[in-house]
């Protein structure tokens, strides 16, 4: 039986929501995040890096969200959720696949990071480090993101999902950062990715791994 080592409101939801639509049966077990946001001890235990998602699945343990899926997929697919792998879209799976973690993740993780620090400074210089972020924030994360937001709203122009007509592990692995990003920065007037996050909200098996998943604040 496969064992989802899930943390409260993180990227681990969109293994859940795979797995629901393949219609494998899982456990799920929960961990919650420190006041600090930082995942609880117990998850070192499970593996080195103290992350969530973690997969086990008989001798295997696997971390990276990326890794999870691919194996997920070939392991239990039955060649679902893929396309074919001789196809254009295969390797478009592929770069969403990576871009997900490698290109999209951090520049919102460090949004993240940046906001929290005026509040966490001490008072006396908590103007200074406000307007140093807001200096960053504009300089460095801001065109970037936005360059982000308009790769990904073409992506999805063609089919509505990112490689090919149908979903595959690129929109699963993609749904994080759209979720984030909707609540982190926005979408302005970029209408494909508010569709795609309602699009993928909408479906039973989305639904489902909620139920499942627990605390979820991105849906
Ligand atoms: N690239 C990794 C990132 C893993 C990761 O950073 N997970 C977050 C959950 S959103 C986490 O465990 N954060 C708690 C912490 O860093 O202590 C993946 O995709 O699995």
């Amino acid at each position: 039986m496969i064992v989802i080592h899930h943390l409260n409101n993180s990227r681990s939801q969109r293994v859940l929501w795979l797995l629901e639509e393949l219609g494998v049966p899982y456990e799920v077990r929960r961990y919650e995040r420190l006041k600090t946001l930082a995942a609880p001890p117990e998850l070192k235990a499970v593996h080195p890096l103290g992350k969530s998602p973690v997969l086990t699945d008989g001798a295997l343990t696997l971390a990276e969200t990326g890794a999870i899926v691919t194996y997920i997929a070939q392991t239990y697919g039955g060649g679902r959720f893929q396309p074919r792998e001789d196809s254009a879209d295969w390797w478009r799976m592929q770069h969403f696949l990576h871009h997900a973690e490698g290109s999209a993740m951090p520049p919102l993780f460090m949004k993240l990071v940046f906001a929290s620090i005026p509040s966490q400074a001490p008072a006396l210089i908590r103007p200074v480090a406000r307007a140093l972020m807001k200096g960053v924030d504009a300089q460095f994360l801001k065109p970037r993101l936005a360059d982000l937001l308009d790769y990904w709203d073409t992506a999805l122009a063609a089919t509505g999902w990112f490689a090919g007509p149908e979903p595959t592990l690129a929109d699963v692995m993609m749904s994080f950062p759209l979720e984030a990003a909707g609540s982190r920065v926005g979408f302005d007037d970029r209408r494909h990715l508010p569709a795609f996050v309602e699009r993928i909200h909408a479906r039973p098996a989305y639904r489902q791994a909620l139920q499942r998943g627990g605390p979820y604040a991105y849906a």
